[in-house]
């Protein structure tokens, strides 16, 4: 029987993030995926005069719908939010849908580069560490991090730093801390974990490629939060996430304005297949 996954996250109608990453990524890995929309866009936040639908007031009504039949998950996978009562929300619904062996995993996607998305606060990302201390496995860049902390984002860091940031990370409460976007050595990009019940460090990294593209935080978290339903360890979920994610940036380099646009991740799906032995 598959495993089924819930994400619940924005719908950008165009500029590919979120649930038009999620669907298509656990879906290629082999899971059932429902979703829960939390907005809908016109296009991602990165892009000017976008139009934002809230949907928080739908978030209740399908969450007692499926309390009421019984629906029951292997996953939930949270990423961008819109505000502070969808967080609320959300520790609800992880309460309400949580089993014993559910993976609960937060992508807290709200900032990157040292600054925050349009539209959030460093309140709002404060809240979102509350959510986090819910979660199996947090996955948050150097920035987001930093926001949740209420610490300077610092983008030069060596090793000892990362790990002081990781253990504060655990310290909001999830099982594993992982920092993503991490280059410890030239010409090298990363991520580095922590797992608290055994206090041990994982670091990976594969190449830097020279290009950067919008979108690459959300294929990361879809396919750790897949390849985790699937049952692979968790530095093993870390290292298909991150050698599928450069994939599809190999893919997409050179690809006029695809900055924005995101990634093709699509042109890799064979790889994340290949990869993962389906
Ligand atoms: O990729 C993260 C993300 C998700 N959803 C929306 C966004 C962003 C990043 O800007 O704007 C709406």
């Amino acid at each position: 029987m598959l495993k089924r996954v819930v994400s619940i996250q924005d719908i950008s109608c165009l500029g590919k993030c979120s649930l038009t990453v999620a669907l298509p990524i656990i879906s290629a890995m082999g899971h059932e995926t429902c979703i829960v929309p939390t907005a809908v866009l016109s296009a991602h936040t990165a892009f000017s005069n976008f139009t934002f639908r809230d949907l928080t007031s739908d978030i209740t009504p399908i969450a007692d719908h499926w309390k009421k039949e019984n629906f029951k998950f292997d996953a939930i996978y949270t990423g961008y939010l819109g505000s502070f009562e969808q967080i609320d929300l959300m520790k609800q619904f992880f309460d309400d849908f949580k089993s014993e062996n559910t993976l609960v995993f937060v992508d807290p996607a709200m900032a990157d580069n040292g600054v925050l998305y349009k539209g959030f606060t460093p309140e709002f990302a404060k809240h979102m560490g509350t959510l986090c201390a819910k979660a199996d496995m947090i996955v948050p860049n150097l920035t987001e991090a930093s926001f949740m902390l209420g610490i300077p984002y610092q983008p030069e860091y060596d090793e000892a730093y990362i790990k002081e940031i990781l253990k504060k990370l655990a310290d909001l409460g999830a099982k594993y801390a992982v920092l993503t976007g991490i280059s410890l050595n030239p010409g090298k990009l990363g991520v580095m974990a922590y797992d608290k019940s055994n206090d041990e460090f994982f670091y990976y990294e594969n190449e830097h490629l020279p290009q950067s593209f919008h979108g690459t935080g959300d294929v990361f978290a879809s396919t750790c939060c897949g390849a985790l339903t699937a049952g692979f360890p968790y530095k093993e979920a870390l290292k298909i996430a991150t050698d599928y994610t450069v994939e599809c940036i190999r893919k997409t380099i050179g690809e006029k304005d695809h900055i924005w646009y995101g990634v093709d991740f699509e042109a890799a799906i064979p790889y994340l297949i290949r990869r993962i032995g389906k």
